[in-house]
């Protein structure tokens, strides 16, 4: 892990610079296999699963017994936890219906915004070394209080064509319309132009590999929505002295863990602090399984001494991180200044594990420098906003006026005259 003091304004961008990856390369292959798709649909789904995955199937959809199974594989004390879980998102993702807004902007002039479910929505769920069946809840919960009516979710088949039985259990649970064994590109694909089996799609949220980021943002040429763009894990922790060193390592090794391009970063006003998460770090981090990985990412890390809260805080709004966690006496000043995060966890108690998994908040966040612009899934991203607007022949006779003048001057006489027509056929009926 670097260790930084004094770090000047202008080599801030460089030190805090993201681990980046090229796309040039996979775009190719992502554009050939689309077009593939798009002509041959389900068999070349199936080309790519064995291609890919290694395992060839002639049939993609889960099947009712496979559920059943599934249900039956997850043992009780994890489906008790993923109840605790979905109950929190559902609290915290009900709340944020909101109802329609409705101004009478001039006398007889009605407009209102009501929201609309976008109704076929694509969930793309990993498999690999760690089956995230956690994004399957925060995904599918929003979808189903938002009312989408079609939810498609794909995840990878492993060698003998099995999707993890949690990631099934949790699609099941959540009301997921149909679950399918497919990965990567081909799933991305298949979920963009519809196939004999796959349904077309609206929207597709979830996390990928590369291949899958490429593939998403490929997807919308075509007209469908992704959920954000993504990219490696971050984790940015502002400790001071008041903060607990064991806690702080392990929350950076909690984002460490990921993958050995995730960044997780320190800034503290206090180099005791900063000593004390290191050497905790290099404890910790030996007894993880995922020992390797998380090297890896930790050797990418960085542990900033800063002078002032005031220059952490200007830091931190320029990094945007992913995950922002608060461990400081003076916690108000940090909550009140950040301006770019994508989600903040505030004080000792408050793991970043809790918003991964069980608190209520979504875990499908901006990376990458995007919480400056973007915000993380949440309910509005399985809506629309709708216009309505109602006028009475009040209404029109008190805005009509206003705008045959716009559309004359705008050139345009048809716009003229469907207002024209009514104000004359209104005179008559007054006289
Ligand atoms: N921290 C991840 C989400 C996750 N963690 C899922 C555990 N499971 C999002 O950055
Ligand atoms: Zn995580």
């Amino acid at each position: 892990m670097k260790n930084i003091k004094n770090l000047g304004r202008n080599s801030w961008a460089e030190v805090l610079k993201r681990p980046t990856n090229t796309y040039e390369d996979i775009e190719q292959t992502v554009a050939s296999i689309f077009k593939e798709i798009q002509i041959k649909g389900d068999v070349a789904v199936s080309k790519y699963g064995s291609l890919f995955d290694g395992v060839n199937l002639n049939s993609f959809e889960v099947t009712p017994e496979e559920i059943a199974e599934a249900i039956a594989q997850v043992p009780n004390e994890l489906k008790e936890a993923i109840s605790l879980a979905k109950s929190n998102i559902e609290r915290f993702h009900e709340a944020q219906k909101t109802g329609k807004i409705e101004v009478e902007t001039t006398k007889g002039v009605f407009c209102w915004k009501e929201k609309r479910a976008i109704q076929k929505i694509g969930l793309y769920i990993p498999g690999g070394s760690a089956p995230l069946f956690s994004t399957v809840l925060m995904l599918a919960v929003p979808a189903k209080i938002a009312g989408s009516s079609q939810i498609t979710l794909c995840s990878p088949p492993n060698k003998s064509g099995k999707i993890n039985p949690a990631i099934v259990y949790a699609a099941s649970l959540c009301g997921v319309t149909k679950i399918l064994k497919i990965g990567g590109i081909q799933a991305i694909a298949a979920m963009t132009f519809g196939t004999e089996t796959v349904d077309k799609v609206y929207k597709i949220f979830g996390p990928g590999n590369q291949f899958v980021t490429v593939a998403k943002q490929f997807a919308t040429k075509f007209g469908v929505a992704i959920d954000m763009p993504a990219g490696p894990s971050e984790l940015l922790v502002f400790a001071d002295d008041t903060a607990n060193a064991s806690f702080v390592a392990s929350d950076l090794l909690s984002q460490a863990e990921h993958g050995s391009d995730s960044q997780v970063i320190l800034v503290s006003t206090s180099e005791k602090m900063i000593d004390a998460v290191s050497k905790e770090i290099d404890t910790q981090i030996k007894l993880l399984p995922r020992y390797e990985t998380a090297q890896k990412a930790i050797a990418n890390s960085r542990l900033i001494l800063v002078e002032t809260d005031e220059i952490a805080l200007d830091l931190i709004n320029d990094y945007a991180p992913e995950h922002f966690i608060i461990c400081a006496e003076n916690e108000n000043f940090f909550i009140d200044g950040i301006e770019n995060a994508g989600s903040v966890f505030i004080g000792n108690y408050t793991p970043e594990s809790a918003g991964d998994y069980a608190s209520g908040t979504n875990h499908t966040l901006p990376t990458n420098g995007f919480a400056k612009n973007y915000e993380g899934v949440n309910l509005d991203s399985f809506l629309k906003s709708m216009t309505f607007q109602k006028i009475t022949p009040k209404g029109i006779q008190n805005i009509g006026k206003a705008i045959e003048i716009m559309a004359e001057a705008e050139g345009l006489q048809a716009h003229k005259n469907a207002v024209t027509l009514r104000l004359k056929e209104l005179q008559k009926r007054t006289k």
